[in-house]
């Protein structure tokens, strides 16, 4: 760890026999009193000449920095990536020879709300690793989803300024249901394929742990010979892919507004630490022709059916960051950043992104020292003659600050020097491909086929997904105020399935538009089960967090059991109660709640169990909170487990007897599903 960032923390103890280190000013000035400012008399003004004050209030006023423009609500760890499969035959990069450990730090985040905004809206999530390796930093800069809206890096900011707050009134945050949104989608129909992965719940993940990560665009790999291949990269969840359904992710946002950032920080300080697969799915020039899709067109992917990701590394996050604005907020992602043996493809996008992201962190970090900072430096030797400017943290020694120079020749340091052998050389130079034509400003012809893995994407889905992409775009669009708009957009939706279509056309109340002209007939293309969150749904427990509800007279031995099957599962269990400090069991011990009824909502739990006296349901039957609980518990299609005594509160709830109601004996079990089919009972889906 930086020593400097110590400072503070171990300076001079204090003279009078205390243990703590000595208060002092950004100078190191020892501070006699830091309650009171100085004054002229008692009663008497502020006096200018308090340095203490000054300097902390000064300090104080430039705390922020701006926020990202996009992805700027974020959390992040730290872990370790460790190759696990002998890749070289693919790429020479140090970091994946087999049993390599490179340190880690991932940023995951949402994209359209400000920094302060909820973890739990509609929106894509950011999932951006960077791997200190000793070849230098790479950084996989991904999200969850695989595909993304736009095909060229030209309409980035038309899409992100229709995506945020709407410019004049600055609402809604964190959310497209609105005008400017869906006006633009609806005009760009390459944002077609990316909508219906967006309209699905893998935009509500469960918890950051449970969701997948993806490179999107194709990169190019190198191995030792030179030789190239193309390459998708992956990352999947050890937990398997969760989601949470629409009405529990906005109760949730009322719930917790830390929602996944505590879930992450707590997995981790409790030593349940999250872990991914990075996958790769690689292929070859002769491969990319031969699909009916561009290999370079990022709202494009490669379904693993045709071609199956080999797994090459795991990826585990094993480290809280000890100061969440010197590491998240400064960490600067740069998608440029490759080690030998990684380069960039030709897609418009991935080569736009190259310049933004350094261009950013310039305005954002304020200085071209960024790099300097303890998150982005690189933990192998760095070495060049680049100088000064702000902010400039290192004191580079001796004359030698250009190349070449003779400077050693005169027994002083020439400083470093370049290496063609290790160096990064790009990919088509290994190769001697050319890669030069008129100046045009096209795009490929495969490009203009907007709807084949829209299609597609719909025809993977089970029949609860599918419910739950209509209901999405009815949603949303049903915030549109435009008349223009809907029909669009529902125009754009029938080249991807006249009964979507008309199934978003009927539960808006709107005429079926005519079908929208498509630049490029669309071709059949296979459904992919790795597409459906629910095909790849693990039945665990861990990971997983179980609420349990107990009151007065609750059986003491139940609830110990219980506790402990939750456990042994590697689920966590947290008991709530109507009074958090006390509640009196059965054996007559006093019982500390995790959370009171009020403030912990079952939507922050994947299974409820109710372990209540006769007596306690009776009373709780008649309080809304707890009918609440449980009634959520049930519309969010979770397990819940009860003792026989606790079915007046059922009954309140409208609980219905299915497979995921059961006694306590079958709980556990049935705690490791969520009961989708309960939903067409309980709610209209579109
Ligand atoms: Fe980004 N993106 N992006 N993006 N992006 C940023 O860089 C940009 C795109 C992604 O946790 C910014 O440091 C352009 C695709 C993540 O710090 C900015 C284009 C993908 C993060 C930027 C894209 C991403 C960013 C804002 C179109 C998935 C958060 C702050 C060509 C593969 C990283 C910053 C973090 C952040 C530009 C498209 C992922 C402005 C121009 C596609 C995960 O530079």
């Amino acid at each position: 760890m930086n020593e400097e960032r110590q400072a503070g923390s171990g300076g001079e103890t204090h003279q009078q026999g205390s243990d703590y280190p000595v208060l002092t000013t950004n100078q190191g000035i020892a501070i006699a009193d830091n309650q009171n400012s100085l004054k002229g008399g008692e009663r008497g003004p502020t006096l200018l000449e308090d340095f203490v004050l000054r300097e902390k209030i000064f300090h104080f006023d430039h705390e922020r920095i701006p926020e990202r423009i996009v992805h700027a609500r974020g959390s992040g760890a730290h872990g370790v990536f460790t190759a696990t499969d002998d890749f070289s035959d693919v790429c020479k990069a140090a970091l994946f020879k087999s049993g390599t450990e490179t340190p880690v730090f991932v940023r995951f985040s949402t994209v359209a709300g400000g920094a302060g905004s909820v973890d739990t809206p509609r929106d894509v999530r950011g999932f951006a690793v960077k791997f200190y390796t000793s070849e230098g930093n790479w950084d996989l800069v991904g999200n969850n989803i695989p595909v993304f809206f736009i095909q060229d890096a030209i309409k980035f900011p038309d899409l992100i300024h229709a995506a945020k707050m709407e410019a004049d009134r600055a609402y809604p945050q964190a959310g497209t249901a609105h005008d400017t949104f869906w006006d633009f989608a609806s005009l760009m129909p390459e944002t077609t394929h990316m909508l219906m992965w967006a309209m699905s719940d893998r935009t509500l993940p469960r918890s950051l742990r449970m969701m997948e990560g993806f490179g999107i665009h194709s990169f190019r790999l190198i191995n030792a010979e030179g030789k190239e291949s193309f390459v998708k990269f992956h990352w999947k969840p050890k937990l398997g892919i969760q989601s949470t359904i629409w009405d529990e992710a906005l109760k949730l946002q009322a719930a917790d507004n830390d929602y996944h950032r505590r879930d992450l920080y707590e997995a981790i300080a409790s030593g349940d630490y999250p872990e991914w697969e990075l996958g790769v799915q690689v292929f070859d020039e002769e491969f990319a022709r031969a699909q009916p899709y561009d290999v370079l067109d990022s709202t494009k992917l490669i379904p693993e059916e045709d071609l199956p990701v080999r797994v090459i590394g795991t990826l585990q996050l094993n480290r809280n960051p000890d100061n969440f604005f010197a590491e998240t907020e400064q960490v600067a992602f740069c998608p440029g950043n490759v080690v030998p043996g990684v380069d960039f493809s030709n897609d418009p996008l991935l080569q736009g992104r190259l310049f933004s992201y350094l261009d950013t962190q310039k305005s954002r970090l304020g200085t071209a020292n960024f790099h300097q900072l303890p998150i982005n430096a690189p933990r192998c030797p760095m070495m060049n003659f680049q100088r000064d400017g702000q902010m400039q943290m290192t004191v580079p020694q001796g004359r030698a600050n250009y190349e070449p120079n003779s400077l050693s020749q005169g027994g002083e340091d020439g400083g470093p020097r370049e290496c063609p052998a290790r160096g990064h050389s790009p990919a088509n130079l290994a190769s001697g491909e050319r890669e030069s034509g008129p100046k045009l400003r096209v795009r490929s012809e495969l490009f203009a086929d907007h709807y084949s893995q829209a299609r597609m994407f719909w025809l993977s889905q089970d029949p609860h997904e599918q419910a739950h992409i209509a209901s999405s775009f009815a949603f949303e669009l049903s915030k549109v105020e435009m008349p223009q708009i809907a029909p669009r957009l529902v125009a754009n939706l029938r080249n991807v399935d006249e009964g979507l279509a008309q199934r978003v056309a009927n539960a808006l109340g709107l005429p079926l538009p005519e079908k929208a002209p498509a630049s490029r007939e669309p071709v059949d293309m296979e459904p992919s089960d790795a597409l459906s969150i629910h095909k790849n749904m693990k039945p665990l427990l861990k990971g997983r967090q179980v609420g349990i509800l107990i009151a007065d007279e609750t059986d003491a031995n139940q609830l110990q059991q219980l506790v402990d099957a939750v456990g042994a599962e590697g689920g966590k269990a947290m008991i709530v109660a109507p009074r958090i400090h006390a509640t009196k069991l059965s054996d007559g011990t006093m019982q500390k709640a995790d959370g009171g009824l009020l403030g912990t909502p079952s939507q922050i739990f994947d299974a409820v169990a109710l372990l209540l006296s006769a007596e306690s349901a009776q009373l709780l039957a008649r309080q809304g909170a707890a009918v609440q609980w449980v009634m959520d518990a049930f519309g969010h299609l979770k397990a819940i487990g009860a003792t026989p005594e606790a079915q007046p509160l059922l009954d309140k709830a409208g609980v219905e007897k299915d497979a995921g109601v059961t006694d306590l004996d079958g709980f556990v079990e049935a705690a490791k599903h969520r009961y989708y089919d309960r939903e067409p009972t309980l709610r209209m889906l579109a």
